[in-house]
């Protein structure tokens, strides 16, 4: 105690004592006079920076967040501090230099801003559509005067300059070593500025900044600079990953698709083959939530009643990553699973797939997709073009108005109101369609629950009301999703009487779970209807949710539905354990298309012998869910289960891990593209 004290006191007086050098040697003063330069260098990019984020996202928040101004400074003087290992009149260029560098990056997105209301991403750079995009963008923004507001930033560097040499200010000498003394103090002050940033980071920041998808809210926090800089390490990170080993990869994909049977015809090849195809990306739509109701009220109707009149898949589980929504495109789309590292929307845009898109193109299909967010969010722009869709309706193709706003963006309801006007155009327009539309309203944190009309989650009983779900996240999402059954439930009716149903397939797969806390879950079916509490847990009736039960609720709900399908041989309930990654093979074999370099199978040719993988390394059979994280299992039957079993199906999903993403990471499609890629429609 007594050393550390002693320590303390020694630190005490030594930095007194450099304060009192410091002061008696008119440091800081000096240090002031002969940066003048440097510091209108720091200043004006800091400042272009701001004014950037002030134009883009609008909030006085956003415009004078300390992070970001901090964030930038520490990059502006890190950059900044190698103009002392030049020569006094050498500097003036330098900084000039660089600031020009980072006006540019603040102009570029400034003008990307303006028509993409996102950041731009040097990797859009090697997608050929966008290149065209963006020089639209840069001729129809040109001649804004907010784009050339940057220019501040080398102008007033520039008069500087000038004013100083008026001063002879370039006429001093200065020796080497206090040069380099000088790059190095300035250097640890930027280090100084980094650590603080650094130490005040939350876990969120952290994780958005590894992910770089949600580029507003890292410009927000990280700056324009540290965003761009990060940008530059993402995109070009998976090239570098992509340059070792592909020898290896290729023969382990090779190997893998030798084995593999072609698929054989069954009841359901060719069923729906030239239909017309509405697909719904249901946001965070959950399994469990069919068949629920509240004081007898049904919480998905809808989903009640297309699950019970089509071919209802219960038993389905989404195979996503950190890329979540993207993830859960990633996989319907080209039955492979998300990439090991970042997500394949946002590092792998670039790489060949086979998807569902695709193959249907090749029958003549005209294909698109809409959702009314942001065009940029996930890298949905650029991977667009990669799954091959004809169009892409976003954000700027809706009319938002404030008061249709729920959660991230446009409500649901008009949402789909909007896209039958659009759907009813493809319709005119082309023979045959598919389209893709993806839901926003029910995502997390489902609070804006004023908006999602009335459902009550207590219990109603005559004139009393016992408090049950009221307040709990879970009960919110309840809510929430009882909003967006209903939204479902009108585009049905709307298309219905457009007669858009009369020659088309309704699909509707659940994007992932909801990820709701686990003691919500407790209380819901642990609850006393009786009495109105929740079960003690001595009580026989109580049943803990455990984590086995909280992993396997995460089921989402696969259907396929078309208006007459009701009591004929296509409705039924599918309870064989089924993965996203079989709805390509699934739905290629009823519309007639094939993919050889699917990792999933149709439902319908392997039934109960089915694995689904997840990313993580977990798997789950009809008899079996494994968690490779704890390694252990639970038995979902009663049969007994071996060893080998347990070694030899983690063994298939590491496999099949290692091969989804050498597909992705060395564009292993690309080679076999010429190949062999593109079949005649259905198995063999
Ligand atoms: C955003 C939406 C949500 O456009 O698809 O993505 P998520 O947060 O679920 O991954
Ligand atoms: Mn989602």
């Amino acid at each position: 105690m007594k050393r550390i004290k002693k320590g303390f006191q020694k630190i005490i007086k030594k930095t007194k004592k450099t304060l009192m050098e410091v002061k008696d040697d008119h440091l800081i003063k000096k240090y002031f006079q002969s940066s003048v330069l440097f510091i209108t260098f720091v200043i004006a990019s800091v400042l272009n920076a701001t004014i950037l984020r002030f134009f883009c996202m609008h909030s006085i928040e956003n415009f004078l967040s300390w992070k970001a101004i901090l964030a930038d400074t520490a990059v502006v003087v890190a950059l900044g501090s190698f103009v002392y290992l030049f020569k006094p009149k050498n500097r003036f260029i330098y900084l000039l230099c660089c600031n020009i560098f980072l006006t540019a990056i603040c102009v570029i997105n400034s003008v990307y801003y303006t028509f993409y209301t996102s950041f731009a991403s040097i990797s859009m750079l090697s997608l050929t559509q966008y290149i065209g995009d963006v020089g639209d963008a840069v001729v129809e923004n040109v001649l804004q005067l907010k784009d050339m507001i940057y220019i501040i930033g080398p102008l007033s560097i520039i008069i500087m300059h000038i004013l100083l040499r008026k001063k002879n200010y370039y006429k001093k000498v200065e020796l080497k070593t206090e040069r380099k003394n000088k790059t190095l103090k300035t250097l640890a002050f930027s280090g100084f500025l980094a650590f603080i940033f650094i130490i005040t980071m939350s876990s969120l920041d952290v994780s958005r900044f590894l992910k770089q998808w949600n580029k507003e809210y890292v410009v927000m926090r990280f700056g324009i600079y540290v965003y761009q800089f990060n940008d530059v390490v993402t995109s070009v990170q998976p090239k570098i990953n992509s340059m070792f080993g592909y020898d290896k990869a290729n023969k382990e994909f090779n190997d893998y698709f030798a084995e593999k049977k072609e698929p054989s015809k069954n009841e359901y090849s060719d069923i729906f083959k030239g239909k017309n195809v509405i697909v719904i990306h249901g946001e965070s739509m959950m399994t469990n939530t069919i068949g629920l109701s509240f004081n007898g009220v049904e919480m998905t109707p809808t989903l009640n009643k297309i699950s019970s009149e089509g071919m209802y898949f219960n038993n389905f589980y989404s195979q996503v990553s950190v890329g979540t929504s993207s993830d859960s495109e990633l996989t319907y789309n080209t039955s492979l699973l998300p990439t090991k590292s970042g997500t394949a929307f946002v590092s792998y845009a670039d790489r060949v797939y086979q998807t569902i898109p695709k193959l249907l193109k090749e029958q003549g299909y005209y294909t698109y997709v809409m959702h009314a967010n942001n065009a940029d969010f996930w890298n949905r722009r650029n991977m667009y073009n990669s799954i091959g869709y004809d169009k892409f309706y976003s954000k700027k193709d809706y009319v938002i108005e404030k008061e249709n706003i729920i959660g991230l963006g446009l409500s649901d309801k008009e949402f789909f109101h909007q896209s039958v006007e659009k759907i009813k155009e493809i319709n005119e327009q082309n023979e045959k369609w598919y389209g893709l539309l993806i839901m926003l309203s029910n995502h997390t944190p489902f609070s804006d629950v004023e908006k999602y009309g009335e459902y009550n989650v207590d219990i109603v009983n005559g004139e009393e009301t016992y408090p049950y779900m009221e307040g709990t996240k879970l009960g919110n999402y309840f809510k929430s999703i009882h909003y967006a059954d209903g939204a479902l439930g009108e585009f049905i009716e709307e298309l219905d009487q457009e007669g858009l149903l009369d020659n088309t397939v309704f699909i509707l797969y659940g994007d992932h779970d909801a990820r709701l806390p686990r003691k919500d879950y407790n209380l819901l079916y642990n609850y006393d209807m009786e009495k109105h509490e929740m079960y003690q847990e001595e009580d026989e009736r109580y049943k803990e949710y455990d984590s086995y039960q909280y992993e396997l609720g995460r089921k989402v709900p696969f259907i396929i539905w078309t208006k007459n399908m009701k009591n004929t041989k296509l409705n039924f309930t599918e309870s064989n354990v089924m993965g996203m990654y079989d709805v390509q093979p699934t739905l290629g074999n009823m519309f007639g298309f094939y993919n050889k370099y699917a990792l999933g199978n149709d439902i319908f040719n392997i039934k109960n012998k089915n694995i689904v993988t997840f990313p993580n390394g977990n798997w789950v059979t009809n008899s079996v869910y494994y968690n490779s994280q704890k390694g252990a299992y639970l038995s979902l039957d009663d049969q007994p289960i071996t060893e080998d079993e347990i070694k030899y199906n983690t063994e298939y999903t590491n496999r099949l891990l290692d091969v989804s993403n050498n597909i992705i990471s060395f564009d292993l499609l690309n080679e076999a593209k010429n190949n062999t890629l593109n079949s005649e429609g259905g198995g063999q």
